[in-house]
């Protein structure tokens, strides 16, 4: 052992291949990358560099890789739709595209020798998957009816493509933020009703007004809150910083601590690096005087309240906007899994309907917005909204799933199929009178984001009868919209081929549902 080895702490290997090379770095190299083929590759580009541009290896179906973009608020045009259906299109069967859970979509299938023609194609549309994974700040997410809606406080649209273009140097990748100690979630939201779960990111704005010396002066700007998030080790909702931004110094807070973050963060394990372990281990006076030493000024104190205070809204169906004679219309994609066909509709009816722009919710479902009063009775005959409803069944409406077994290493359990047959099973035999969030989630990592759901369930092994099975830990009480709080487990161990009474069971006793007359046939 030399003596640098007993005096240097060891980097864990994350650290150690990122200090080799740069994630970005491999921008350069997608020609050769695409010539050399996957099997030839260095391994540690291509199982881990190349999620800096938003390609991640599948072990479960080596060769074919997923590929994750940004959508700043969730938002796209036609245009950009009809280019990932033409991406996903030429994989046939293997290729289809999932909307995730922060508002953003994965392609899959993906080939590495069609990735430089696939990257020309984005840039040409104003696409970029640059820094959508590993130890970078995830897609932001915003209200999704941001600048539709009537009673939102302030349209946050610029601000997240903002932040957005800061981080990535206009999507086309910014060296400054591509090393940092872990993933980094953001979420900006005017809208009261909390619609981006503020309480599970790392940084979050909530809109809030500040009292000036008159009534007239209150000011319109954002509460910000710090540290949430979930691991398998750990789960935690966002504590308020005690800070006020006004909208224009919401970018320049952001880029503070993001920097914070990255020269001061916790890197040596990588389960105790997200932002509330710094948060942890330095209190959060110090967190926030940091913070402010990079901003080069003091932040004002937070705003005695802040204005989420409504219930969480889920936007299907159709709604009027604040543009009079205009509709958004939220179309519910099961378990937001989408086939090219399905894109190439989209894009067709925000094109013959709407002005061409498509929005993505946190729920994995589409929003057509700018649909003329005129139009609207013809949309609504569609053929696409008998696959995707404007009112689905009670269960199918709120269904959030991770991606699961079927693409995900990480996976202890099949997510996305098991849940919408569980799903159909139950409303055939229940009726309800109440909404009720069901999210699935394949292992503990809670991508599916179970801690938020009336009932979330997550992946895990059990064992029956000397087997090992597939199981679910159930989680309950998850409070979304105002005063949104995270649920905890409450049974453990279920194996899912258990499950669908246990689940008729908790829906009978704590959501009101009843068991459907049998019906009787002479
Ligand atoms: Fe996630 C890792 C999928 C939202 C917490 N997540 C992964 C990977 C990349 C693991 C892998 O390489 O296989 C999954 C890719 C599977 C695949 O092929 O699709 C994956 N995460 C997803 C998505 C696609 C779930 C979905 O079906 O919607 C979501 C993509 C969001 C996006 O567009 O960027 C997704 N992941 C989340 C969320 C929810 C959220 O952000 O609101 C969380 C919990 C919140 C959080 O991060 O604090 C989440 N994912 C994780 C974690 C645990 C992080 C940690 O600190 O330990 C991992 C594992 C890791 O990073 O080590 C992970
Ligand atoms: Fe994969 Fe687990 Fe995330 Fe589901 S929760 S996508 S199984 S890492």
């Amino acid at each position: 052992m030399t003596d640098t080895a007993t005096t240097t702490p060891s980097l864990n290997k994350f650290e150690k291949f990122k200090a080799e090379k740069d994630g970005l770095a491999i921008k350069a190299e997608i020609e050769k990358f695409a010539s050399l083929g996957w099997e030839a590759m260095d391994e540690t580009d291509r199982d881990h560099r190349l999620k800096w541009v938003g390609v991640f290896f599948r072990p479960v179906t080596p060769g074919k890789f997923m590929m994750r973009l940004r959508m700043p608020n969730g938002i796209l045009t036609s245009h950009q739709m009809r280019v990932l259906a033409e991406v996903v299109q030429r994989y046939g069967e293997d290729g289809y595209a999932d909307i995730t859970t922060r508002q953003n979509i994965q392609l899959r299938g993906i080939r590495i020798e069609d990735l430089p023609d696939i990257f020309n194609k984005f840039e040409a549309v104003g696409l970029t998957s640059v820094q959508s994974g590993m130890d970078n700040v995830r897609n932001i997410t915003g209200d999704p009816v941001a600048g539709l809606d009537a009673d939102e406080l302030f349209d946050t649209r610029e601000l997240v493509q903002q932040i957005q273009d800061m981080i990535t140097n206009n999507g086309a990748g910014n060296s400054e933020f591509t090393n940092l100690p872990r993933k980094f979630n953001i979420a900006i939201t005017a809208g009261r009703d909390n619609s981006v779960h503020a309480e599970i990111n790392d940084l979050a704005f909530v809109p809030a007004f500040k009292e000036g010396q008159g009534e007239s002066e209150r000011q319109f700007g954002f509460n910000i809150l710090v540290g949430g998030f979930f691991s398998a080790k750990r789960c935690d909702a966002a504590i308020p910083l005690n800070a006020w931004v006004p909208p224009e110094d919401v970018v320049a807070v952001c880029r503070a601590i993001l920097e914070v973050f990255r020269d001061r963060g916790l890197r040596a394990n990588r389960q105790k690096s997200r932002l509330m372990w710094l948060i942890d281990e330095w209190g959060l006076d110090k967190f926030r005087l940091e913070v402010e030493n990079r901003l080069g000024k003091s932040l004002i104190s937070a705003a005695a309240k802040d204005e989420i205070d409504w219930e969480k809204r889920d936007h299907i169906g159709v709604y009027k906007q604040k543009q009079p004679g205009l509709n958004y219309v939220g179309l519910n994609v099961p378990v937001g899994r989408l086939f090219a066909d399905d894109m190439f509709e989209i894009a067709r009816l925000a094109e013959v309907y709407g002005s061409s722009e498509i929005r993505l919710t946190v729920e994995q479902n589409v929003i057509i917005p700018n649909i003329a009063d005129t139009r609207l009775a013809t949309f609504l005959t569609e053929s696409l909204l008998e696959r995707f409803k404007i009112e689905p069944n009670t269960l199918t409406r709120s269904l959030v799933s991770c991606t699961g077994a079927q693409f995900c290493n990480f996976a202890l359990i099949e997510t996305k199929n098991r849940a919408l047959a569980m799903i159909k099973e139950l409303e055939s035999e229940l009726t309800f009178t109440l909404p009720v969030r069901i999210h699935w989630t394949g292992c503990p990592n809670s991508c599916g984001q179970p801690q938020v759901a009336d009932i979330g369930l997550m992946g895990t092994k059990v064992r029956k009868n000397g087997k090992t099975l597939e199981g679910v830990d159930i989680y309950m009480g998850g409070k979304v919209g105002k005063e949104a709080h995270l649920g905890t487990c409450v049974t453990k161990g279920i194996p899912c081929e258990d499950l669908q009474p246990v689940l008729r069971q908790l829906l009978i006793e704590n959501f009101g549902a009843r068991a459907k007359e049998a019906v009787i046939s002479y």
